[in-house]
């Protein structure tokens, strides 16, 4: 549900000054020239991305945005440039500065105060960001740590006759323990070794986790899947990626485990391990026997049962005790069962050195984060690779890095301090206002669409009623306006002081007790796992939730005093296409209370098909240049979910302003104060305008293409220009002669 959109730097004096954000409102005043600050940099912004020699009816993105793309280049080292990567890029620095100064010295604001035990807290997460920051002491520390894991592997998790590993490892003492062969120990041995890995957050042959199933979304419910694969399914079939992925398993346990061989002078030294090949094909046969599995026919995640029903199924872990050991729980739902069927049978293929070998490259996959850049960027290149990206990976720079690093493992924490130094309680109320607006506008022209039949538009105006919505911040577990609640939120994790490797395996320790911890409670609706610096915005279908995190809430989305109009063409239009995801070809599945529900009838839903038919027919014409200028296609269907939204997103975001603005033409309740310089646009123009330049997005040819096959948005420019065709209230600002290219007699609708 990630959306995408704009750029422009948000002031770094924050930490300084924040009392002045909690001025109340001036008052709208009439609808003169807007000579505010911000009003005065906005307008001066928006016409620097402006290239005005095009014709808005022909191009409306280029028109937007055009001279941004003339002045801007892709920086060496990125993939893209604009939307809300530059506000991440700002957001990050905010979080930069916040983990580089003394807690001390921070004041914070009235609005979101910080006390003793916030600045203790804030300790916490620049310990981790310090650890990450010291690249010398990482560098000498190399392999070490993650070697002690895997000795801990042979030694005690899951020793083994005949180990591979041992003798790569110095101080072992081979043979290790010999282990009894019957069959019950074996299943005890594998059982308490998978328990060891799982909280370490390791996850060989099964991968837990606790959610909500769209059946009863108010109880959190502990699910089993099969265990990751280094690569999706399908690459098992296919030769090419298949060698590939096999050589990658050798050079990384080369890299891991090898020894420096001699090196000629002037050669690099490079390590060697003679027996990789033999230790890849391990890993790669196992994951090939798994892929096979034929998943047809599986009766999918809805399967809640005892731990002694899926022993019946999977006799070769005991459940019981896994269950209880990991989750403190008796049931589970069995994803995968086709998979947990044949798994006995897999391990009967398997020796146990192989076991052991194949954990011990799970261990690597996990723990590697907290190595150095030489062992980090091999697996994180291989990793952006498997998700089908060719040849776009950066290696982030390193205090980017530490910065991810600390905001992942630490992020409410931050996000306390980020409300503190860049949000205000008059910008929550704001934005608040806008996104009430844009709800109840949804309300009325739910009222309106002629093609929803009364039953149906019944149900989906109880589902738009029944969405809850989070604002800036999660407020339970944690409530991260409270340093209380966020000290005892992570009160069990422990940060050390130069222990790179120790926070980062803590962390995800942490991280996976805690989510296991859930399984069997009531959902909580009013926390998010997302942090308030995240720019980002949310549908969750079940539990029907939307959330806007301080993060989306700045510029160039929104500022409390700007123009509305300028305000609903960026945040307002946000609000707009998250509500749609609802409603989306995926979201119309689901209920008022997320439970996956058919509140359609059937002449209804036809109509949703054909109308949704209308945008993939015209998402697919749209073309981008790729790589070597070749023309590419945009996947219609891919992005139908993304573009349904957009549409329905503008929409409702134009008639809320437009509703509220003609409710107060004199502008004494609401600004819309036109902007100095631009006064010959008016202010309808000026919502589509700024709602283009949210998507000012230059990326390179290599990562559009490969955006094109993955990504569910449609590029940036098919975004704004499709909605636009299709939006009569954008021809009729713009006086778009019928037929014009961003006019089209035929326009897709739905919402
Ligand atoms: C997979 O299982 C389904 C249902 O049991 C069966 O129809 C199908 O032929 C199987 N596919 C393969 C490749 O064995
Ligand atoms: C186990 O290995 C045998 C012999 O190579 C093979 O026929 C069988 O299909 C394998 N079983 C599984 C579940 O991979
Ligand atoms: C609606 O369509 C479904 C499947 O397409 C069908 O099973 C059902 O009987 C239809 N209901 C009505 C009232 O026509
Ligand atoms: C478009 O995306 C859909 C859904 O992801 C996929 O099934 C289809 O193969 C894609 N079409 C093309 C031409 O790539
Ligand atoms: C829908 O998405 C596709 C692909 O991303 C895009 O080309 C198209 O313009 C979008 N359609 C609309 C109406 O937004
Ligand atoms: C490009 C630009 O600056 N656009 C403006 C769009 O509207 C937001 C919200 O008011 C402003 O912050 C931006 O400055
Ligand atoms: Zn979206």
């Amino acid at each position: 549900m990630k959306l995408t959109a704009p750029f422009l730097v948000l002031s770094l004096g924050v930490l300084a000054a924040s009392t002045q954000r909690d001025r109340p409102l001036p008052n709208a005043g009439g609808n003169g020239l807007c000579r505010s600050q911000d009003c005065v940099s906005s307008a001066k912004a928006i016409i620097q991305n402006m290239n005005t020699a095009i014709d808005p009816c022909k191009d409306f993105h280029e028109f937007a945005c055009g001279s941004y793309f003339k002045r801007t280049k892709v920086p060496k080292g990125k993939n893209k440039v604009g939307g809300l990567s530059a506000v991440e890029i700002t957001t990050n620095k905010i979080i930069h500065r916040i983990l580089t100064t003394d807690p001390k010295k921070i004041k914070g604001s009235k609005g979101y105060p910080l006390n003793d035990v916030s600045r203790k807290n804030l300790e916490k997460a620049q310990l981790d960001f310090a650890s990450c920051m010291d690249e010398s002491r990482i560098n000498a520390i190399g392999r070490r740590p993650l070697l002690n894991d895997l000795k801990q592997l042979i030694t005690k998790t899951f020793p083994v006759r005949n180990s591979l590993l041992a003798p790569l490892l110095p101080g072992i003492k081979t043979p290790v323990e010999t282990p009894p062969a019957s069959q019950a120990t074996d299943r005890d041995r594998l059982t308490s070794a998978l328990i060891q890995l799982i909280k370490d957050g390791v996850e060989p042959l099964v991968d837990m986790t606790v959610t909500y199933k769209s059946t009863n979304p108010a109880l959190q419910q502990l699910y089993i899947f099969q265990g990751r694969t280094g690569i999706a399914r399908r690459y098992y079939e296919d030769k090419k990626a298949l060698k590939t992925y096999r050589k990658h398993v050798k050079d990384m346990f080369t890299l891991f485990l090898g020894t420096s061989g001699s090196s000629k002078p002037g050669k690099k030294r490079t390590r060697t391990l003679k027996n990789a090949k033999q230790l890849a094909n391990y890993v790669v046969d196992h994951e090939s026997r798994v892929a096979k599995i034929n998943m047809t026919g599986d009766p999918g995640e809805n399967n809640l049962m005892t731990a002694q029903k899926m022993n019946e199924i999977n006799p070769a872990i005991d459940w019981p005790r896994f269950l209880q050991a990991t989750a403190k729980t008796d049931k589970a739902s069995m994803a995968s069962q086709n998979y947990q069927k044949a798994l006995p049978e897999i391990l009967k293929n398997t020796t146990d050195a192989g076991l052991q070998v194949y954990f011990a490259w799970h261990i690597i996959n996990v723990h590697y984060s907290g190595l150095s850049a030489k062992y980090r960027v091999p697996m994180d290149k291989f990793a952006s690779l498997a998700r089908g990206e060719v040849g776009i990976y950066k290696q982030p720079k390193h205090v980017d890095h530490c910065v991810g690093v600390a905001n992942r493992n630490l992020g409410a924490i931050l996000g306390q301090f980020y409300l503190s130094v860049a949000f205000s309680p008059e910008m929550e109320k704001k934005g608040r206002e806008i996104i009430d607006a844009v709800q109840s506008t949804y309300r009325i022209e739910l009222g309106k669409a002629d093609w929803l039949d009364e039953a149906t538009r019944k149900n989906a105006i109880k589902k738009l009623e029944a969405i809850d919505e989070v604002v800036a911040y999660s407020r339970f577990d944690p409530n991260v306006a409270s340093a209380q609640s966020l000290a005892t939120y992570y009160r069990t994790l422990k940060m050390r002081k130069n222990d790179f490797y120790g926070n980062q395996k803590r962390a995800r320790a942490w991280r996976k007790a805690k989510k296991l911890a859930k399984a069997g409670k009531p959902t909580n609706r009013r926390g998010m796992e997302d942090d308030p610096q995240e720019v980002n915005a949310l549908n969750l279908f079940y539990p029907n939730q939307i959330f806007f995190p301080a993060g989306i809430m700045q510029k160039p989305m929104f500022a409390a005093h700007n123009p509305e109009y300028l305000n609903f063409g960026g945040l307002g239009h946000i609000v707009g296409h998250e509500i749609t995801h609802g409603f989306d070809n995926n979201g119309r599945f689901f209920g008022p209370d997320g439970k996956i529900e058919n509140w359609w009838t059937n002449a209804t839903a036809t109509r949703f098909e054909e109308k949704a038919k209308c945008y993939v027919d015209q998402y697919n014409k749209f073309t981008i240049v790729g790589p070597e200028r070749k023309s590419l296609h945009v996947n219609g269907t891919l992005t139908l979910g993304e573009n349904i939204s957009d549409n329905g997103g503008l929409k409702m975001a134009f008639k809320a302003w437009s509703t509220r603005f003609a409710s107060d033409p004199k502008g004494l309740r609401y600004n819309n104060k036109l902007l100095p310089g631009l006064q010959k646009y008016s202010r309808e123009q000026l919502f589509f305008i700024n709602l283009s330049q949210t998507l000012c997005v230059e990326d390179t040819p290599k990562y559009l293409s490969n955006m094109l096959r993955l990504d569910e948005h449609s590029p940036a420019r098919a975004r704004v220009n499709g909605a636009a065709a299709n939006s009569p209230d954008f021809a009729r600002a713009f006086k778009c002669k019928r037929n014009a290219k961003m006019n089209p007699a035929k326009k897709c609708e739905i919402w």
